[in-house]
């Protein structure tokens, strides 16, 4: 498997619903940008991360991945992983300015397609290479359904109409506003409408601070919620250790996260219940591994972020064993040869060989955008 070529791409594709917003971002299009990489023996690999569709840092990435990554990676065997990523990572001139941010969504973007490269060689889907389906079905948990920018009555509706009609039994709902009796009413709406065996998650995409988390959560404990999502500023380890002392509501976090070690951050300080790495952030596979294997050596679930829209982590989500359920926004699911699929509010188990990242010929001309201005 020596690589032949490394080639950047840039999708950005619309949201169906138009524009939404959670506390922090408001946004019309999903952006992917990824990377293609073709062996001598004519295979073809590709990943991507997941970015807010913001043309001048998706060509930083992209640029990454062509200009600084690529020739590391001409002429390697794409199957030593672990050595590729090393070489990459630990690049002393990289190493120097690249251990997180836009170099790191470079580094995912190509390590997922090195593993969809060796998923595609050995004509297994990556669960199956990875070691095999733990769950036979994987809960799903809806996102899409919750955001800040829905009025009171539509995310009611939404709430509502995913419960009774598409078998959702999780539903996810973001919260920030400055004043947090406006969420803790909007939240009461919606546990009146879906009742009391529907799980509640709340997600304010680190807008608070402190005092004002602890006034949230002092109201929300009435309300059952499953768990609080980056409550505050996504590094500050100390404040969700305090929150988590202070509150019976469990935190959640990790979408912000770039390695391991930020995590070992929060797990050993008891600032984290449920663990939310992210594939596309985290440099990749590779690192996700690391990841979810501290939080299981604690016991401690891991729910995947789906800043990939579920397309490489419906693979990791049904190997991993600390995997509980997986988040779900089907917003780019028509741009890949297999998309995500979804039943009763389960995803079901991908079957194309493959880390299911693969575009289709339409998602490629339809949304591709220049590399360069
Ligand atoms: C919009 N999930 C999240 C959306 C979502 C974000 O930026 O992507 O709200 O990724 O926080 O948990
Ligand atoms: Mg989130």
């Amino acid at each position: 498997m020596r690589i032949r070529s490394v080639e950047p791409f840039i999708l950005h594709a619309p949201i169906a619903q138009g524009s939404i917003s959670d506390s922090t971002n408001t946004i019309s299009h999903w952006g992917i940008v990824g990377a293609r990489i073709e062996t001598e023996d004519g295979l073809v690999g590709y990943g991507f991360t997941g970015t807010h569709a913001h043309l001048a840092s998706d060509r930083l990435i992209a640029a990454c991945i062509g200009d600084c990554y690529a020739p590391l990676l001409l002429g390697e065997d794409a199957a030593d992983g672990d050595r590729l990523w090393l070489k990459l990572a630990r690049h002393p001139a990289l190493q120097w300015v690249a251990r997180a941010g836009i170099a790191h969504l470079a580094l995912a973007a190509i390590d997922i397609a090195l593993w969809d490269l060796r998923a595609k060689k050995a004509g297994l889907p990556l669960w199956k290479l990875l070691g095999g389906a733990t769950v036979d079905r994987l809960e799903a948990y809806n996102t899409d359904i919750g955001w800040l920018s829905l009025t009171r009555d539509a995310l009611v509706a939404g709430c509502t109409r995913v419960v009774e009609q598409e078998g959702f039994r999780r539903i996810k709902i973001k919260v920030g506003h400055d004043d947090p009796m406006i969420d803790i009413t909007r939240i009461e709406a919606v546990r009146r409408a879906v009742g009391p065996h529907v799980t509640i998650a709340v997600d304010a995409n680190g807008k608070w601070d402190l005092p004002t988390c602890k006034r949230f959560c002092a109201r929300a404990e009435a309300l059952d919620l499953f768990w609080f999502e980056e409550p505050m500023w996504y590094d500050d380890v100390r404040s969700h250790a305090a929150l988590a002392a202070a509150t019976a509501i469990p935190i959640a976090l990790g979408e912000q996260l770039y390695n391991a070690d930020a995590f070992e951050g929060f797990i050993g300080a008891g600032a984290v219940h449920y663990v939310q790495p992210d594939v596309t952030r985290l440099g990749g596979i590779t690192e996700y591994i690391r990841v979810a294997d501290a939080a299981h050596a604690r016991r401690l679930p891991v729910v995947a972020h789906v800043g990939d829209m579920g397309q490489v982590h419906v693979h990791l989500s049904f190997w991993h064993p600390a995997t509980t359920m997986l988040e779900y926004i089907p917003w780019i699911r028509d741009c890949f040869v297999e998309p995500i699929a979804i039943e009763d509010g389960h995803y079901l188990p991908p079957q194309a060989p493959g880390a299911g990242c693969t575009p289709t010929d339409a998602a490629l001309q339809a949304y591709r955008m220049p590399l360069r201005g």
